[in-house]
């Protein structure tokens, strides 16, 4: 009897898989294929550590499945690189992020090895090698061809540590999502993407896609879309150049109580003295302090309001002609709406806040609570059904709840839903839709990137600027007219390869360190052939990420990003595409990775998936069909695994101790996928036990061809394959691995088991443990790799012949159990349960009063 040695046969089987290439993808006609992946880890100088596995593992467990079901499986593999993370960390080691990279990548992929993840390599793929970002560049120039590109001077999010621009979704809760230092806002050049055309698009998708609805809510949020309108109020001042005022409002309804207006600092109207305002100075001051605050520290809820009236000017509301006060306050946000606002202290908590520091008036417009059809007049004040009292001294949440409409002239007592569009017509209002989402900020002052594949030239900017006028139809694109001077490089000329330099530190002026590489800088013209000047700042990290599951399909293709056939292939349904409705149902059939892309990846990837929709390029409407997020797996000490808490499991470490096949039996077993869970050295030697005595019950086959004639492990088996088969298919590991162990317990009371039952248990068990699996299959005489062996089938005949134990309740109180198979009537069990003595005492002679019966679970009798 040889004993268990993980080591010996981890290396030996990992050898022979790389050789024999059983996990290339083979597409085969006729659809049954499968297209599973993982969200490519980036590769960072830390390596792996014991959390990043779980995922790669289920996805390995599941592309294994479906391959012995049948399936053409696409499990790829790949990294991403580019971005501040990995320049970070070559600037903090003195090294080229190039070579940073390399060597990181190779750390990686030496890791994934040792596990026995099933990917298939020739496949792989990396965001920083110029054969595949040359990809990426050309769909960036399609989006800027058809004018989804454009420069910009706004201020944006700007870390002063990592001396780079950063978009919208970089920022956590005002922090640079790298590093924590507070964003500040910095007018700066850069390069947009018009990712708010594809608003309406990205979230109606949603719809379809079957992914987790807590995910699906957070990208909702973060599109923010909301349904208001927007009111002009005219201003009243002489010296006003400016005769209006516009602002966004979702409650048109409360525009009777509208007491003040409040610009954002950074509104138009305040950048130069057109609006005659005589307290000029004061209100500069505070839009400068202003600048220092972040986002956050502006329109916190419990944070103090603060603000400046503008004096000289009032404003009249359009609904009453009540003159108003102006004020510039920092609570209103200059990318919403239109960064104005009505306030109506009385129904908005933040407006009240301020109404209440500055003594503004609060006018009450909404009786909330009220029954509609109630007249007014019935109203004391009193009564909980018309709403209590108004208390101008104390904010209530319900004061911003709908309501009947009092104080608003011919619109008292109306219901406050229909008074919205009633009172926006009144006034001449337009109903607008707006959004939270914002442009994505898409150029980094940094040296880590794709290139921006454009040349800026003046002569064409002349002649863009010219055919703007004309409107021409030439040969000038949407993102040139848009972008008069910037020229895009051809096709043909692509990649821009990121030159090698010398120094890549930021250079914090604004500009990329690629702007003093002269040589590199300064080219001809695309276009013209006249003196032009390539762009120098560089895609931000997020950009690699947009397409590169379509890459997979077709890794090295050199005439496209992919070949559409296998595109099509792969996102569809493995036959040629026949309607619209699988058009909408297409993407990567699986999608397995972490909750934390909500926001940014998943957002980023559908908004580029959308566009080569809508430009033909590919055939189906959405990138991931189907996702499934992994539950992170904690430090012992509770807290995330990170290096600066020094609580970092290494997996390497525990495939040398315990072997890859325990670690991710473990891994699976620790509970539901989805969910959190702390790592326990304890659990994972519970796993290597296991596996140390499934190795043991090989020594169990002693005739070869001894026949399964027991009945009990005949159903066991068959039970087993049925719950196996069931639970991978939900992704729920936990509760298969633990079939598989009782399983176990069954094999290992007999003396001796069947050939036969051993090998359906081991192509249960390879999934999981690939490894040991393989061995034990061929110690026990087989040739052909387990890895190639159809998934067993149950045969429902002997499942229906399972009895589970039923509880028996007589009056509410549990006397015993009784067996019954699942297909047992109400009589049966009636039946059954009187033939128990210590039942029937409690039971009786009589005929019961009420009987409930659950199959399988309970069985209620009251007497
Ligand atoms: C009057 C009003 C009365 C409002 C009321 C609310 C309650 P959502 O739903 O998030 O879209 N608002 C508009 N632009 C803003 C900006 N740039 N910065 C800060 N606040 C802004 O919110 C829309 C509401 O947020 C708008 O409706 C406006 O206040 C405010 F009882 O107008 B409301
Ligand atoms: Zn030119």
């Amino acid at each position: 009897m040889t004993s268990y040695d993980h080591k010996k046969i981890e290396k030996k089987w990992q050898t022979r898989w790389r050789k024999s290439g059983v996990y290339r993808t083979k597409e085969q006609n006729g659809g049954k294929k499968f297209y599973v992946l993982d969200m490519f880890p980036y590769a960072s100088g830390e390596g792996l550590h014991v959390g990043h596995p779980k995922g790669y593992i289920a996805t390995d467990v599941y592309s294994r499945f479906m391959r012995s079901n049948g399936y053409s499986v696409l499990h790829p593999m790949g990294f991403d690189a580019f971005g501040l993370p990995a320049e970070n960390y070559a600037l903090a080691n003195k090294i080229n992020p190039a070579v940073a990279v390399a060597h990181n990548v190779k750390r990686f992929k030496e890791q994934l090895e040792k596990i026995g993840l099933d990917y298939d390599w020739s496949r792989e793929i990396n965001t920083t090698d110029p054969a595949y970002y040359r990809w990426t560049q050309w769909i960036f120039l399609q989006m800027f061809k058809a004018g989804l590109a454009y420069e910009s001077n706004e201020p944006i999010n700007w870390c002063p540590s990592c001396k780079t621009g950063l978009a919208n979704e970089d920022v956590d809760d005002g922090r640079c999502e790298r590093c924590g230092t507070p964003v500040e806002k910095k007018p700066m050049r850069q390069w947009v993407l018009k990712i708010t055309d594809y608003a309406e698009k990205l979230l109606d998708g949603l719809g379809g896609l079957d992914w987790p609805e807590s995910i699906k809510e957070l990208q909702r949020n973060w599109i923010g879309k909301s349904e208001g309108a927007l009111i002009s109020f005219e201003i009243k001042n002489q010296k006003s150049k400016i005769k209006n005022i516009e602002v966004f409002t979702t409650r048109a309804d409360t525009l009777f109580g509208a007491t003040y207006l409040v610009l954002a600092p950074e509104h138009e109207l305040l950048k130069n003295k057109e609006l005659g305002i005589t307290n000029y100075d004061e209100v500069l001051r505070y839009i400068v302090t202003s600048r220092t605050k972040t986002e956050i520290e502006r329109t916190a809820e419990g944070k103090e309001k603060t603000g400046v009236e503008l004096k000289g000017v009032k404003a009249i509301n359009p609904a009453n002609n009540e003159e108003i006060p102006i004020f510039v306050a920092d609570y209103v946000l200059a990318g919403y709406g239109t960064g104005a606002i009505m306030a109506v202290p009385a129904h908005d908590e933040r407006d009240w806040q301020f109404a209440k520091k500055y003594n503004l008036p609060i006018k009450q417009v909404i009786l909330t609570g009220m029954v509609t059809g109630r007249k007014l007049s019935e109203f004391d004040g009193k009564s909980a059904l018309f709403g209590e009292k108004f208390d101008n001294s104390l904010w209530k949440e319900h004061y911003k709840n709908n309501g009947v409409l009092l104080n608003s002239g011919k619109f008292d007592g109306m219901n406050s839903e229909e008074a919205k569009d009633k009172i926006a017509n009144f006034v001449g209002g337009k109903s607008v839709t707006k959004y939270k989402l914002r442009d994505w900020v898409f150029s980094r002052q940094r040296y880590w990137g794709e290139p921006i594949p454009l040349v800026f030239c003046e002569t064409c900017k002349t002649q863009a600027e010219k055919s703007k006028i004309k409107n021409q139809k030439s040969n000038i694109s949407r993102g040139e007219q848009l972008n008069p001077g910037w020229v895009p490089v051809p096709e043909d000329k692509l990649p821009v390869k990121l030159p090698n330099v010398k120094s890549y530190e930021p250079t914090g002026t604004g500009e990329s360190p690629l702007a003093n590489i002269k040589n590199w800088v300064n080219v001809k013209c695309p276009k013209c052939g006249g003196e032009g000047k390539r762009e120098t700042n560089t895609m931000p990290q997020w950009a690699g990420s947009c397409w590169y599951y379509l890459r997979y399909t077709d890794p090295k293709n050199k005439k496209a990003f992919a070949d559409r056939k296998k595109m099509d292939y792969w996102l569809g349904t493995g036959l040629p595409l026949r309607n619209s409705a699988e058009q909408n149902a297409g993407g990567v059939d699986f999608y397995v990775g972490g909750a934390e892309h909500a926001t940014r990846h998943l957002i980023y990837a559908r908004f580029w998936h959308q566009f080569l929709f809508d430009k033909g390029l590919v055939a189906h409407s959405e990138p991931f069909k189907k996702l499934q997020h992994v539950g992170l797996i904690l430090a012992e000490d509770g807290r995330k695994m990170s290096k600066r808490w020094g609580n970092i499991i290494n997996p390497d470490d525990i495939i040398e101790r315990f072997g890859a096949d325990a670690l991710r039996v473990y891994e699976m077993f620790m509970g539901p996928f989805d969910q959190s869970v702390v790592w326990n050295t304890d659990n994972l030697v519970g796993a290597k036990r296991f596996l140390e005595r499934v190795w043991r019950t090989k020594d169990k086959i002693k005739d070869k061809t001894l026949k399964i004639k027991n009945e009990a492990l005949e159903i066991a088996l068959h039970q087993t394959i049925k719950k196996v088969t069931e639970d991978i298919k939900e992704f729920k590991f936990n509760t298969a691995i633990s079939q598989l162990m009782i399983f176990t317990n069954v094999l290992e009371k007999r003396d001796e088991i069947p050939q036969i039952v051993f090998e359906t248990f081991l192509t249960l068990l390879t999934p999981f443990a690939p490894h040991i699996a393989e061995e034990l299959w061929e110690l026990i005489g087989n040739k052909k790799s387990i890895q190639q062996v159809p998934w067993p089938t149950y045969k429902a005949e002997f499942l229906s012949e399972i009895e589970s134990v039923v509880a028996v309740q007589i009056n509410g109180k549990t006397r015993g159990t009784i067996m019954l198979s699942p297909a047992a009537t109400q009589d049966e069990a009636i039946k059954k349960a009187l033939a128990e003595p210590q039942l029937k005492k409690w039971i009786g002679e009589g005929n019961p009063r009420k009987v409930v019966y659950i199959a399988g679970k309970i069985l209620s009798i009251v007497v």
